[in-house]
Parts: structure tokens; C-alpha cells; sequence
């Protein structure tokens, strides 16, 4: 019987701002999102990360829940604005401390750390400065990763840096959804993403100079992965091209639009994996957006892709397509009807065997699914119980098609699922609930719902209770 390999890590994923609160103790300084979420109208239910799960406090024993499950591995960011109150320069102690004590109650529990440099919440100072609009966020980019990889390179041997710039740029510099919630064009969204690449880039290095043991690190990426309606050397190709083309307008998006994805030239995966991974800009982007392509030298797509040793996927959604002799493929139509988050993302569990393979035949790098999940309305029974049969059928057909790829020995490393517990879901505030770890807000007890004891014995069999 084919399974997941021995060394293949099982683990779940969070986030700074999504978890910590503490938002205003011991040095740290706004982000853009405690800002964003002060604008009127900007967060659905009118919350903030201000509290969250207060796992700045809760941390010990949040760890202690992590134990329970059998976690391997916990992929958590780092709030810059904790470590760097004003961006760059003055280090802040205390928000050291934070991080020291949670890598160490880590490892006590044998849970390997693996940490996010970045997941949206840029310190408001730099925003002020024109945040990712300032071709100077490189360096202070840089500095910020040198910093924690002085600090604490000598117990963490596994980093991402930049969390889905797709989202971070696309939709909070161009669509506006997101912090900061600007809204400029094309040709100024995508130089101010060309300056997030090399960001990416001066910290591979920063990361790697200032290590105190041997490091491991990459991007993560996110995007709409398409996938073939039918397994066929033709709708294949056309899967392919699909995902990582650019796409300049709804005019070209062949039916794409009908999934309601953002449909904008900063929604894809190329335009940010092809500068790390290959060296430069794809061919067929830089034909679609012409004048608007940012800026670049050689010297800098050399900064960029400074080698990696692995790239991080965060895996919801897709869509099918077919070959299509005209115009190359198209989006084919999902029944009436069909599967559906709470969030009204499409169940879509094909990804998890295309995604890795398109990724690995184009990048050939190893692969680490670092988010995968759904948001459902869950709430707790009478006799203290979530029961989330949803939750657990989703988790068992991404991870099955996980493992298609792991059969084929494509170099599937390991597998995030997000979210270890409720969390503070951006924009929607604290309407979708992602965690497999119910949380009440107000009095912040936690609670393992049904899928929580699910993924705790996929652990344990190492994947064979998806059968
Ligand atoms: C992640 O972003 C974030 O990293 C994380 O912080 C967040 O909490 C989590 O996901 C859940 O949202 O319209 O059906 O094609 C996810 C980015 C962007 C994933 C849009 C799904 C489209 C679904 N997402 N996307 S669909």
C-alpha cells in the first residue's frame, strides 16, 4: 500500500496577528492591520486582531495542545513591529523574549519550529516610509532577517519569508481589500512587488550569513491552482499553462472569471516563483503587461533568486479546465450545487496532486504544503463538543491526492494545516472559523473539535486512517 513517507512532516500553521493580541504591551508598535482594522468598514464584524487567541499569553498552553494532537512541526510568523518597533534599527528585547520562550517550549515538546519572516503585518512606520512602495524595504527587509536569524538560527533550522505576496500586494496594494487597502495600478502594484522580490531575496541572504547552525529556507506562494478535468497529456498542458500564465484582463481569462477569483495580473504564480526559482520575469507576463513590467537590472534578479531549498504552497482552491483548440483551454463549468467552504471556496481536492507536480516539473524543488484548510461555521454543542464532519471529509480527500504525489516520489516534504485554532481571519473578522481548534473569544477557552482528534490520529498512522 502506498503511503507517506517516514520523514514526512506533519504539522498546522498560524499566524501573528491572527493569534497573538497583545497588540500594545511590551514594545510593539502598530502594524498596517492594527491600523486597517481601526478604518471604518474594513473588517466585517468590526474586529481586530487587538485580542485574538491571546496566545501572547496563552502560549504555554497553546504548546500543550500542540503536544496533545502529536504535532511535528508548528509553522508560526514573527511580528516584525515586536522585534523592530520602528522597522529597522532599535532591536526591542522584550519582543525577543517572546519568540525565545516559544521556540524553546517548542522544542521541549519535540515540535520543530518552522518560522514565517513575514505574514502581513508590516510595521506602520515603515508604511508610513511607503512600506513595499520603497525600493529601501529590501534592506530593511534584510535587516529584520538578520536579526532573527542572529537570534535564533542556533535552534531553528526551517524558514519561509514572505507569505503570499499574492495577497500582501495583489489584494493590499492593487484590489484594496486588505491592509493597507490601496489601490494603485497595475504598473505601480508591480513595482512595488518587484521591490517585495528582492526583499525576499537580501533575506535568503541575511538569513544565511548571520545562521548559527545550517538553515533551510523559501518563499511561499498561493494562487488558484487549475487542473485537468481529465487526466490527458492535452488537458494537462492546458492545466499547466492555466496556472502559470498571467493574465492581463477578464477579457483573457477564458471563463476563469466565473469562479470569482480576483482577476488581475498580480493573481497568479509565475510572476513570483519564475524570478526566485528561474532567475527572471516569465516571457509570456512580460508580453501580457508590456509597459507596466516594473523596473529591473540583472544584478537585482540575481539578489532574487539567490538559491532556496524549498517552496512553500498554501493549498484552498482551484478550478478544472479543458484543452481548448482556439484559444487554448478553458475553465469547465462546476455542477450546480457543488461542494463549498463556508467561505464559498470551491472543494477542490485535485490541487493537492497537481499544484506539487506542476511546481515540482517547473521549479524542481522540494515541497512543503504550508497551508491547507477550510473555514466552517462551527459552535460548540451543549455537552461541550464541535462536531465538524465537513472539516474532516476536506482534510481527508486534499490529503489523499497529497499522497498521489507522494507515490509518484515527487519530493513532498510535509503538510501544514491551517489553522491549528480559530483565528482572527483578516478582513472577515472572526466570521470564518479555520481552526481544527475551537476557540471562544470571549472566554478563551479551547476546545478540540472532531477534526482535531481526526489529524491527531492521522499523525499517529502516519496518514493510514485516510483509508
Ligand atoms: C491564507 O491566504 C493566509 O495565508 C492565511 O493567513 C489565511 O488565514 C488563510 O489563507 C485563510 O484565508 O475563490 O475559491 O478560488 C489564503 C489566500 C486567496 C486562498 C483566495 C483562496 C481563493 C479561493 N486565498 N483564494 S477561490
Amino acid at each position: 500500500m502506498s503511503r507517506f513517507k517516514d520523514d514526512f512532516i506533519w504539522g498546522a500553521a498560524t499566524s501573528a496577528y491572527q493569534i497573538e493580541g497583545a497588540t500594545n504591551v511590551d514594545g510593539r508598535t502598530d502594524s498596517i492591520w492594527d491600523t486597517f482594522c481601526r478604518g471604518k468598514g474594513n473588517i466585517r464584524d468590526y474586529s481586530s486582531g487587538e485580542v485574538a487567541c491571546n496566545h501572547y499569553e496563552n502560549w504555554q498552553h497553546d504548546i500543550g495542545l500542540m503536544e496533545q494532537l502529536g504535532l511535528q512541526a508548528y509553522r508560526f510568523s514573527i511580528s516584525w513591529s515586536r522585534i523592530m518597533p520602528n522597522g529597522c534599527g532599535e532591536v526591542n528585547q522584550a519582543g525577543i523574549d517572546f519568540y525565545d520562550r516559544l521556540i524553546d517550549g517548542l522544542l521541549e515538546k519535540k515540535i520543530k519550529p518552522y518560522i514565517t519572516l513575514f505574514h502581513w503585518d508590516l510595521p506602520q512606520s515603515l508604511e508610513d516610509r511607503g512600506g513595499w512602495q520603497n525600493a529601501d524595504i529590501a534592506r530593511w527587509f534584510g535587516e529584520y532577517a538578520g536579526v532573527l536569524s542572529e537570534r535564533f538560527s542556533d535552534r531553528v533550522e526551517n524558514w519561509f519569508t514572505l507569505n503570499e505576496p499574492q495577497c500582501f500586494i495583489g489584494l493590499g496594494y492593487h484590489v484594496g481589500s486588505k491592509a493597507p487597502g490601496l489601490q494603485l495600478d497595475v504598473k505601480e502594484s508591480l513595482q512595488a512587488l518587484h521591490h517585495s522580490l528582492l526583499a525576499h531575496g537580501h533575506s535568503v541572504r541575511a538569513l544565511r550569513s548571520n545562521a548559527k547552525n545550517p538553515i533551510k529556507v523559501g518563499p511561499v506562494q498561493t494562487g488558484t491552482v487549475a487542473y485537468p478535468f481529465e487526466n490527458n497529456p492535452a488537458y494537462k498542458e492546458a492545466a499547466y499553462r492555466a496556472t502559470f500564465n498571467v493574465h492581463g484582463s477578464n477579457e483573457d481569462n477564458h471563463g476563469y472569471y466565473q469562479w470569482k477569483v480576483p482577476v488581475n495580473p498580480l493573481w497568479n504564480f509565475a510572476w513570483y516563483a519564475d524570478p526566485i526559482f528561474l532567475g527572471h520575469y516569465p516571457e509570456q507576463g512580460l508580453e501580457v503587461l508590456g509597459n507596466k513590467a516594473p523596473k529591473f537590472t540583472d544584478q537585482e534578479m540575481e539578489i532574487i533568486s539567490e538559491p532556496v531549498d524549498y517552496c512553500g504552497l498554501n493549498l484552498y482552491s482551484g478550478f478544472p479546465v479543458v484543452a481548448d483548440a482556439e484559444c487554448g483551454w478553458y475553465a469547465k463549468e462546476r455542477p450546480l450545487g457543488n461542494p463549498l467552504t463556508a467561505f464559498k471556496w470551491s472543494m477542490t481536492p485535485e490541487i493537492m496532486y497537481w499544484a506539487p507536480k506542476f511546481f515540482y516539473e517547473r521549479y524542481k524543488k522540494p515541497i512543503y504544503i504550508t497551508e491547507n484548510g477550510m473555514s466552517a461555521h462551527d459552535w460548540l454543542s451543549d455537552s461541550d463538543k464541535v462536531s465538524d464532519p465537513q472539516r474532516i471529509e476536506f482534510l481527508k480527500s486534499y490529503l489523499k491526492y497529497y499522497r498521489r504525489a507522494s507515490d509518484e516520489n515527487l519530493p513532498i516534504k510535509g503538510y501544514f494545516l491551517w489553522s491549528l485554532m480559530d483565528n482572527f481571519e483578516w478582513e472577515q473578522g472572526y466570521e470564518e472559523r479555520f481552526g481544527i481548534i475551537y476557540v471562544d473569544f470571549e472566554s478563551q477557552k479551547r476546545c478540540f473539535k472532531d477534526s482535531a482528534y481526526w489529524y491527531q490520529s492521522c499523525i499517529k498512522t502516519k496518514g493510514k486512517n485516510l483509508f
